[in-house]
């Protein structure tokens, strides 16, 4: 059995997984599916609702709404696809849609969706808006492959909407950054920098990051979760970390930490489709408590928890950002 350990003391874990993990598999979907996974996570009308990435026995990716009153139980999921690859109009998404993240832009009253369409050309980042998570309206690419892991800020920044984003180097010497890029009309995206680095050597966030959940804005700045991707022998290891952002300059890391947050123990995030994954593409604060909704393994969705105070506690402890340290 592969089940590690879950006391916390061995952990260092600042999340609690849910005692009811997975939350969500294919059993408990409408229609026959290979997995559900990968999941934005919003509070709309009172209720929680994800956005999950579901692959069909093709392989291919589509998303499909899910809500619960209390974000573990009873979800009421939509019967068919709620938003489908349209590679007639959008070549670009050919190959599925996938790993979507969900931003509410007050400023337009609208949801930003950005999701990986994968193209022929490879992975990048596509946008869409929506009022009600029915209709969608396609931006269409934003970022040209590989690029992927892309979610937007919630505000303009001088006038300017943010995004994080996640290029892919095609040498294999050079590592996979999160980068940020601004646009006046969210069509139209420049200004890249790249912020956040992936670490080198040893590290567990060595050669490849990416985000995982949107920006969550707090008094001392912009929360971000990002993935570390581990190369072994036996495969990767997905594993969680934290940063913190300047409020007003989200370009400014002020700090990150040095260990992961989150990593597979459980025996759904050691072993499924894609093993030793945990994938959070979306979390929810209700209470000042932070519900974090996870991908395990590439095959069901899982719950964990942190009162968002802790978190914030443990990030301006953490070291200053200094890219030579690294
Ligand atoms: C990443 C993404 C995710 C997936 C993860 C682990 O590159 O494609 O969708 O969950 O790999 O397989």
């Amino acid at each position: 059995m592969k089940e590690k350990s879950m006391d916390k003391s061995v952990t260092h874990e600042l999340f609690c997984r849910h005692p009811e993990n997975p939350i969500l598999s294919v059993k408990d979907w409408p229609y026959a599916a290979n997995s559900v996974f990968n999941a934005a996570a919003a509070i709309v009308d009172g209720k929680t609702l994800l956005l999950v990435r579901v692959e069909d026995f093709r392989g291919m990716s589509h998303l499909t709404v899910a809500r619960s009153d209390d974000g573990v139980h009873n979800w009421q999921i939509d019967p068919e696809p709620t938003l489908r690859p349209a590679p007639a109009g959008h070549p670009e998404e050919i190959w599925g849609i996938e790993d979507p993240r969900v931003t509410w832009l007050e400023e337009i009253r609208k949801w930003a969706v950005t999701y990986t369409a994968f193209s022929e050309g490879g992975p990048l980042v596509s946008l869409a808006t929506t009022t009600d998570f029915k209709e969608y309206t396609r931006l269409g690419p934003v970022m040209p492959p590989e690029d992927k892991d892309a979610a937007l800020f919630p505000v303009r920044f001088k006038g300017n909407w943010a995004m994080l984003h996640r290029p892919v180097a095609k040498l294999p010497s050079i590592e996979s950054h999160i980068w940020l890029s601004f646009s006046p009309n969210l069509k139209h995206w420049g200004e890249h920098q790249e912020l956040i680095h992936a670490r080198r050597g040893s590290w567990w966030d060595a050669n490849k990051i990416g985000l995982s959940a949107p920006p969550l804005a707090t008094e001392e700045g912009w929360v971000v979760l990002y993935h570390g991707v581990r190369t072994t022998a036996s495969g990767s290891i997905y594993r969680l970390g934290l940063v913190l952002l300047d409020s007003e300059e989200p370009g400014r890391v002020i700090r990150r930490s040095d260990e992961w947050v989150f990593g597979p123990r459980a025996s759904y995030e050691r072993e499924g489709d894609v093993d030793d994954v945990v994938f959070p593409c979306g979390w929810t604060v209700k209470d000042g408590t932070i519900f974090m909704y996870y991908g395990a393994a590439d095959s069901c969705i899982a719950l964990a928890t942190a009162k968002l105070k802790d978190v914030v506690d443990f990030l301006v402890k953490c070291p200053p950002y200094e890219r030579l340290r690294e």
